[in-house]
């Protein structure tokens, strides 16, 4: 059964490979995703270490000037999706979109790093790395975290990689639609629109392409004009955890500064991770810049928090919380709190499980020693794959699979738990 399961998750990579980098599911997403990206190398690691590191490097061979790595590049055109080159017009050789995604790749580097058997090749791919995933380190906390709180903001929810989070859904509802171009829609004609966001809330995120493009994709400016502007607890907890693993990593390589530097990030943003907790939801929740106040909005990105070092007993109420929520429902983690009026169990990230945030959720509370609840995470996510297959993501309650099929990291996520 193991090794089946391992046999089908390598087609479903091999499928998906262009060489040297993975489209997210053919179709639906033709292009190379960034957090996708990072986190499918940790599957091709177990059975081909020089197609991992060349997954990474072809995502930081496309990083801007001023240290972003882009959330999508796209290599080839397609008109398959939308939005396209055209429409973000960042003017680059290779076209990439002009926001960022979730910072996996210090995370994901770190482990492939540790765990290599081709320890001359890992030490030369990790040493060419570590200086990029630095500098996209210090551009997050430069330009999106410009007041020194700790903690970063996202401006677009296609960076939290969670797009249409019910978390958002009050500061988006801010965002303007006047004067967004006529577009046509590509996404559902390869899923299920039940399973994807709305109209509105594309018009609303084409409005912020629209306006980023129109500053220039100045990154020293985007932050302080956007209007939307949010402190997600999960998307913290990933670049914590990165800063954090490539301290080690740095340590390793005998590169001090970068692992000094990396765990001043690291200290500055656990210790302000705290104010996000919510002693009413047991679990962290995220935080509105543009209001300055806490969003009243149980999801998983609070949970996700356990990803970094959070304090003992926090990781034991999220433990807690996480078993209240597995009473609810028979598959874990469900994407919003299924007690919630929001909840929609089908619809992309107001319910549905999806296999790569169990994985650091588990990841993060193993580390925490809350062993229980991650054989409960492991154990629901195979039950997943061998009831429905390599899916985008999973109805927690009755497990249908949703949006794209023989999915790229879902796959890496499989042969990931199951080595
Ligand atoms: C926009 C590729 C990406 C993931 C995101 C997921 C979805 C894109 C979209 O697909 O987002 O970036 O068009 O829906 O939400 O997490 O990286 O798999």
């Amino acid at each position: 059964m193991k090794q089946d399961l391992i046999e089908q998750a390598r087609a479903v990579l091999a499928r998906n490979d262009r060489g040297d980098y993975t489209v997210p599911t053919h179709g639906l997403y033709p292009f190379q995703w960034n957090w996708d990206s990072a986190l499918s190398a940790l599957g091709f690691s177990h059975f081909d270490e020089a197609r991992a590191w060349r997954e990474i490097e072809t995502l930081f061979r496309h990083q801007w000037d001023d240290g972003m790595v882009p959330h999508i590049i796209f290599h080839e055109m397609n008109d398959g999706y939308f939005p396209g080159p055209e429409v973000w017009a960042t003017g680059r050789a290779v076209p990439t979109s002009g926001i960022t995604q979730p910072a996996v790749a210090g995370f994901a580097v770190r482990r492939i790093h540790a765990r290599a058997k081709n320890r001359a090749l890992a030490d030369a791919q990790a040493r060419a790395l570590l200086p990029r995933i630095h500098a996209w380190h210090q551009w997050f906390y430069t330009n999106r975290d410009p007041q020194g709180t700790g903690l970063v903001a996202i401006i677009h929810p296609w960076e939290s990689g969670r797009d249409n989070s019910v978390d958002w859904d009050a500061a988006l509802a801010r965002v303007p639609t006047e004067g967004v171009a006529p577009f046509q829609r590509r996404d559902v004609a390869h899923a299920n629109p039940a399973h994807r966001p709305t109209d509105e809330e594309y018009r609303r995120y084409i409005w912020l392409v629209q306006h980023f493009r129109g500053l220039g994709w100045d990154n020293s400016r985007l932050h302080d004009a956007s209007p939307f502007r949010v402190v997600d607890p999960g998307f913290n907890a990933i670049l914590i955890r990165s800063c954090l693993d490539l301290a080690a990593l740095a340590d390793d390589l005998g590169e001090a500064e970068i692992a000094s530097a990396s765990r001043a990030f690291a200290q500055a943003g656990i210790a302000a991770m705290d104010a996000l907790w919510s002693e009413t939801h047991g679990q962290y929740l995220c935080f509105d810049r543009v209001t300055g106040a806490l969003i009243d909005s149980p999801s998983i990105g609070g949970l996700l928090a356990a990803f970094c070092p959070i304090p003992d007993h926090r990781a034991q109420a999220i433990a807690q919380r996480l078993d209240a929520i597995g009473t609810a429902v028979p598959y874990l983690v469900p994407s919003h709190d299924p007690a919630a009026p929001e909840f929609d169990g089908l619809r992309y990230w107001r319910g549905p499980v999806w296999l790569i945030v169990n994985y650091m959720i588990a990841d993060g509370l193993k580390r925490a020693g809350q062993t229980r609840i991650v054989r409960r995470i492991v154990d629901d996510s195979l039950r997943l794959i061998e009831q429905s297959g390599f899916a985008e993501y999973y109805d927690p309650v009755t497990a249908e699979p949703c949006g794209g099929s023989s999915f790229t990291w879902t796959a890496a996520m499989v042969i990931e738990i199951l080595n």
